[in-house]
C-alpha cells in the first residue's frame, strides 16, 4: 500500500471492526441472560442456565475473528412488588470491573413475551451511571415465543410507551433479537451494532491523528526556533 493510501484509510470514517469485544448482560431475573451469554460465545455450558445467577461470572471465547468477553450478572427482581436485594445491586455495579478497561456495550435483556416497565429498568441500569444509555443495546430474548405472524417490528410497535421510551434512550433505537438456533449471522449482526457504538464513543481524534498533530506542532516549533536563531546571528 502507498503511504497516501494508508493515510487515507486511517483518517477515513470507514466502520472499524473491533478485534476485542467486552459485553455485560443485564436484565430482570429469568429473562435469559445466561442463555444469551452462551449463544453469543457459541458455547452450551459456559454460563449455568435455568438456575439463579447469584454472582457476576466472566467468560471469554474467540468468536469468528474476535476475542469476546461476556460478563453475566444476577438479575433484578421483576413484578410490581419485587424489591432487589442490595447484594444484587452491588454485583451489578461490580460487573464493570470484570471487563477492564470497561465494556463496549451493555446488553439489556427483555423477553418478548413479558411487559416492560421502563422505570424499573431505569432504576437498575442507572446504577452504572446516567451515561449507560449510550452503550446500551436492547436484547430481545425468547424470540421463538413471538406470537405467530408477529415479527419484532410489530412487537415493538405494540409494546407501549415504556418500550418506546427504552428504545429512544438507546440512541438510534438500538436493539437486537436473539433466538435459540445457532445462527452465526445473528451474532455477527449484534457485533456490528457494537462496532457502531465503539465508533460513536471513539474520542474525537484517534491515536494516528494525534501523532500526526504532535509531529506537525513539533515541526512548527522547530522552524520558529530556527528563525529566531538565524535572526540572532544576523
Ligand atoms: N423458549 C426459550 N427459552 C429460553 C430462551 N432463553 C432462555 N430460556 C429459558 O429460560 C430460563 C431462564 O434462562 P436463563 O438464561 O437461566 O435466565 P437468566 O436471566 O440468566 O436467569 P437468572 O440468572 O435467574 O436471572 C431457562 O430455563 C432457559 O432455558 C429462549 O430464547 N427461548
Ligand atoms: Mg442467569
Amino acid at each position: 500500500l502507498q503511504v497516501s493510501e494508508l493515510a487515507h484509510q486511517s483518517f477515513s470514517k470507514k466502520p472499524r471492526r473491533l478485534p476485542e469485544v467486552r459485553l455485560i448482560l443485564l436484565g430482570e431475573r429469568e429473562t435469559g441472560k445466561s442463555s444469551a451469554g452462551n449463544t453469543i460465545l457459541g458455547k452450551v455450558d459456559f454460563f449455568q442456565t435455568g438456575v439463579v445467577t447469584e454472582e457476576c461470572v466472566r467468560q471469554q471465547a474467540a468468536v469468528a475473528t474476535r476475542q469476546v468477553t461476556v460478563v453475566d450478572t444476577p438479575g433484578w427482581e421483576g413484578g410490581i412488588a419485587g424489591t432487589t436485594l442490595d447484594r444484587v445491586k452491588r454485583e451489578i455495579v461490580a460487573s464493570v470491573a470484570l471487563c477492564p478497561p470497561g465494556p463496549h456495550a451493555l446488553l439489556l435483556t427483555l423477553r418478548v413475551d413479558t411487559l416492560v416497565r421502563a422505570g424499573h429498568v431505569r432504576e437498575h441500569l442507572e446504577l452504572l451511571g446516567e451515561g449507560v444509555w449510550r452503550h446500551t443495546i436492547l436484547l430481545f430474548t425468547h424470540g421463538d415465543q413471538l406470537r405467530e405472524g408477529v415479527d419484532i417490528k410489530q412487537h415493538i410497535q405494540s409494546g407501549g410507551r415504556d418500550l418506546q421510551w427504552l428504545l429512544d434512550m438507546c440512541k438510534g433505537g438500538r436493539y437486537h433479537v436473539l433466538t435459540r438456533d445457532k445462527n452465526n449471522s445473528v451474532i455477527e449482526g449484534l457485533f456490528e451494532k457494537i462496532d457502531d457504538i465503539a465508533i460513536i464513543m471513539r474520542p474525537p481524534i484517534n491515536s494516528l491523528q494525534r501523532n500526526f498533530l504532535i509531529i506537525c506542532s513539533w515541526n512548527i516549533v522547530s522552524l520558529l526556533f530556527l528563525n529566531m536563531y538565524k535572526q540572532h546571528l544576523c
